[in-house]
């Protein structure tokens, strides 16, 4: 893995949280509640969303959607209300790797490279969505190196706002049939994960994707951080994020508890 940009960060930032997977959509009110509600309140200095904020991102142009936009233009709403409070970082994951200049701007988001380093109080982290590092699963590689090229990505684009809807609806199901059919799910794979860390001179590895949080020795001295993904209606809800106190180690909160 080639070096990956590095993010310093200021000198006064004492608490940082990092989140991801929280799928928000609009058939689950639920969850997009209790993240509204932890995007308020939270008193973080900083604000990372790791990747797959949204259960799927099928352009900018969603938010002019006439039945959907509402929803879409929410979510923009409660970024925008936190990002005036602190810096929100937004790395895209692979269900919404389509959100551009347009969202980052209205919502007042940096964007972020996948992977980044964040320097922080003498310690470096790198920071990625997941997806890359789940090595073993090699056609969903190829599928992600097709899609994440600018061609395809302007042919998509080029397409009506509803037919890209219909496509995305047609490859999430694909993606669940084929979940029900196989055994096992490819993980991240440890020794891409400690070479990627490595190379990037970390301590710690932070990403979410699986949706196994946890933390993980990759060798005597480096960890890797599993986030959570959010589900306001599993039992009990998952409403985690992973919280780092400056110079210390990040540790799991339940945002309900906040
Ligand atoms: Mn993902």
């Amino acid at each position: 893995m080639n070096t990956a940009p590095v993010l310093q960060a200021p000198a006064h930032w004492r608490c940082v949280d990092f989140l991801s997977d929280v799928h928000l959509h609009m058939d689950d009110a639920d969850t997009f509640a209790a993240w509204q509600r932890y995007m308020a309140h939270t008193e973080a200095d900083a604000l990372f969303i790791l990747g797959d904020l949204f259960e799927v991102w099928v352009g900018d142009d969603v938010l002019d959607h006439p039945e959907q936009g509402h929803f879409w233009q929410a979510c923009a709403r409660v970024l925008h209300h936190t990002s005036q409070r602190m810096p929100v970082y937004f790395m895209v994951g692979n269900r919404d790797f389509l959100v551009g200049e347009r969202l980052l701007d209205v919502a007042g988001l940096t964007g972020l490279s996948d992977p980044t380093v964040l320097t922080w109080a003498g310690q470096r982290w790198l920071l990625s969505h997941g997806d890359a590092l789940c090595t073993a699963d090699v056609a969903y590689q190829a599928f992600r190196a097709q899609v994440r090229q600018s061609t395809w990505t302007q042919t998509f684009l080029a397409k009506p706002l509803d037919e890209r809807l219909a496509l995305a609806r047609g490859m999430r199901q694909a993606s669940e049939e084929r979940k029900h059919t196989q055994d096992e799910w490819a993980d991240v794979d440890t020794p891409t994960a400690l070479a990627a860390t490595l190379a990037n001179h970390c301590q710690r590895l932070i990403h979410g994707h699986t949706h196994q949080p946890a933390v993980h020795q990759l060798d005597a001295l480096h960890h890797r951080h599993v986030l959570s993904d959010w589900d306001a209606r599993a039992t009990p809800p998952r409403l985690q994020v992973l919280r780092a106190e400056r110079g210390q180690a990040p540790q799991p909160v339940d945002t309900h508890n906040l």
